[in-house]
């Protein structure tokens, strides 16, 4: 009896370190960081860096928030002088690869916040990845550089 229930003890043990570990221990998330929005904002941005140093591409496949409704993968290019934000179905990482979500390329697109957010506010964000793993970082809310395009708030000032 006694072992029986020692063996689930450590079953259960085994599972919640399991669970609470990073997807990869391969990989690393730098300098999370959300754009302070104005706060009737529909969307911010969000970004960070990804270093991967397995031998082993991965992808990121989608994202989430529990202060936002939605969070998608988005890429912002510039087309014959236009830029213009491109959703992506998934950011491949490869193998000992760097990858930089920045103002002016990739972002996440984190939609219809649920609560009013300003610089100093932490953000927690799931990155989905392939085969069903998860990374998780908690990211700043900060001012970003007035210079860089970019958001969609962006698109209707003048800088
Ligand atoms: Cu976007």
């Amino acid at each position: 009896m006694r072992n029986s229930l020692l063996s689930m003890v450590i079953a259960i043990l085994m599972s919640v370190a399991g669970n609470s570990i990073a997807a990869d221990a391969h990989l690393m998330i730098m300098d999370p960081w959300v754009r302070e929005a104005p706060p009737n904002a529909k969307m911010l941005a969000g970004y960070f860096t990804i270093m991967n140093h397995s031998g082993k591409s991965v992808e990121i496949v989608g994202a989430s928030s529990d202060k936002f409704e939605k969070v998608e993968l988005h890429k912002t290019v510039h087309e014959e002088g236009v830029a213009k934000m491109i959703a992506q179905p998934s950011v491949e990482v490869g193998k000992h690869a760097t990858v930089k979500f920045q103002p002016g390329g990739l972002h996440l697109m984190l939609i219809e916040p649920k609560t009013k957010l300003k610089a100093g506010d932490k953000v927690d964000i799931t990155l989905k990845l392939n085969k069903g793993d998860e990374l998780k970082m908690t990211a700043v809310v900060k001012k970003g550089g007035a210079k860089e395009e970019h958001s969609h708030e962006h698109m209707h000032h003048d800088h």
